[in-house]
């Protein structure tokens, strides 16, 4: 139980347990081992959450912005001093190595909490001029938000969910994914440490129906979820019923587009980052990978070659690039789909199986060539390190292609041309899209999808209009004017 923490929730300013509730076993992916024992949040655990918040809130929502401001940037400094511990948790509970966890989690995180404390007090209303009368505009926080997480980026997720909705004045109840329990709950910590009253982020544990009885509580004002497109169209559902706001950060089967004039070296780093980086468990992944027919044999053998150099190993190991995927039933899905793209009849062009080690839920990094449309590997979001690569010969038919799908969150295209670069974005139905880079999402645009892949954006300017609303005020400046 090496990473079990003082208790399974945390909720009103402080750690809670309820043994009632059923267990939640956390397991260290690299070698199986359990390393925590929780329990999902009881009627009790919940109830003391959603009161607590509603009733912290109220003040929270009255604080000067600069005071709330100034409480995140505090606990951004305590993130960082202590990144090196807050990663090794993370990777315990993900099994991502080292070497991405202590640059890419927290430190996200750090940085969302970072931009928000300084945007939140500069969000403003606005007057509007009646020539004498005038309206004008506050926005004010929507009350208690529900974020809801995924396994693969557990501690970012939480921090963005949190870092625009606490900047702006709202509370939130958090509840984990419970592959990953573990980092909202350092999150907790730190932020009360940092100054932030009691009941503004609780943090409860739980499985879907825990996420059910948040997202349908009358006290509830907004949900933001982060996991699978079934999840969200059930998740999307319940808020509906209480016509609660949603941000909805769901899947995706996202294109990468790689033109013949292309610098092909970054265009196959960004493909292996896009397809590999947390073992490919990555919404915006770029697991279409089409190709032109020109460079294709050079692209597949330098990928095969470069693929082979992969350290695969134990994630707390600092040379380690690639760790286990999340979970036993993760492992299989995986595997699944290796054997269904095999079945299909695309090109294996390295890796296809469990990876060689004793112990664990690892894969070989993995990339299939050949692969058609109507394959299922084309279709269907893996969330594993399987790499797709379709040909193509011109820009009309891939533009074409790469839409025909039922998700929208990421694309992108690499090519020397940068005109063609704006002119192919342009058309490609999805949310965030990069040109000649993938997959990087700092804190400062906006990220999210379109069609099955979400609603909403988190991160940017953008965050603040799915965390407050606006109330409009008309102020009458002379004697009322009635025909009766
Ligand atoms: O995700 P879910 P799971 C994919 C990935 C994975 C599959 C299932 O392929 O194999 O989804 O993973 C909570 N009301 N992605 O089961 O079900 C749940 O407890 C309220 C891709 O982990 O989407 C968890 O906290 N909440 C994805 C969160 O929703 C509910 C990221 C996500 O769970 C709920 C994660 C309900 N009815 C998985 N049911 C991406 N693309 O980012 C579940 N939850």
């Amino acid at each position: 139980m090496r990473a079990q923490p003082k208790a399974s929730h945390f909720v009103n300013g402080d750690y809670v347990e309820d043994t009632a509730g059923a267990a939640i076993e956390v397991v260290y992916p690299a070698t199986g081992e359990m390393i925590a024992v929780l329990h999902e949040a009881t009627p009790a655990v919940i109830e003391a959450a959603l009161s607590g918040a509603a009733a912290a809130q109220k003040a929270w929502g009255a604080t000067r912005p600069v005071e709330r401001a100034r409480i995140l940037r505090r606990a951004v400094d305590l993130i960082r001093a202590r990144n090196e511990e807050l990663s090794v948790l993370e990777t315990l509970d993900t099994g991502k190595p080292v070497q991405e966890t202590t640059v890419a989690d927290w430190p996200s995180g750090a940085d969302a909490l970072e931009y928000f404390a300084g945007l939140a007090p500069t969000v403003t209303g606005e007057t509007v001029p009646l020539g004498g009368d005038f309206v004008y505009t506050i926005r004010e926080p929507l009350g208690v938000c529900v974020g809801i997480g995924a396994w693969n980026y557990p501690s970012q997720i939480a921090c963005w969910k949190a870092a625009p909705a606490l900047s702006l004045g709202n509370a939130m109840i958090f509840k984990p994914s419970e592959v990953t329990p573990l980092g909202a709950l350092k999150l907790a910590e730190i932020l009360v440490e940092a100054g932030l009253p009691a009941g503004l982020f609780n943090v409860v544990q739980g499985r879907g129906t825990v996420g059910g009885a948040l997202v349908t509580d009358r006290r509830v004002a907004k949900v933001s979820l982060t996991g699978s497109v079934p999840t969200g169209r059930k998740v999307y559902a319940a808020a509906a019923e209480g016509i609660r706001h949603v941000t909805m950060e769901l899947g995706g089967k996202s294109p990468l587009i790689v033109f013949d004039d292309a610098d092909v070296e970054s265009a196959i780093g960004a493909a292996m980052l896009g397809n590999f980086y947390s073992t490919g468990q990555i919404c915006s992944n770029g697991t279409r990978v089409f190709v032109q027919k020109g460079i294709k044999e050079r692209f597949l053998s330098r990928l095969a070659e470069r693929t082979a150099a992969i350290r695969l190993g134990e994630p707390l190991d600092p040379e380690t690039q690639l760790g286990p995927l999340v979970s036993e039933a993760q492992l299989q899905k995986v595997l699944g789909y290796m054997q269904i793209a095999k079945a299909e009849g695309a090109r294996l062009i390295c890796g296809g199986d469990r990876a060689a080690l004793n112990t664990g839920f690892y894969v070989q990094p993995t990339a299939f060539a050949d692969v058609t449309d109507d394959m299922t590997l084309a279709r269907e979001e893996v969330f594993g390190p399987v790499m797709a690569i379709l040909d193509f010969e011109n820009e009309e038919e891939v533009i074409t292609r790469a839409n025909d799908t039922e998700f929208g969150l990421a694309a992108g295209v690499f090519t020397a041309d940068l005109a063609r670069g704006h002119r192919v974005v342009a058309q490609l139905q999805a949310g965030t899209c990069w040109i000649n880079a993938y997959n990087l999402t700092p804190v400062e645009g906006p990220f999210g999808g379109v069609k099955s892949s979400g609603v909403g954006r988190e991160n940017s300017r953008a965050a603040v209009e799915h965390y407050t609303q606006v109330k409009s005020v008309y102020v009458g400046m002379g004697p009322v004017d009635a025909p009766y």
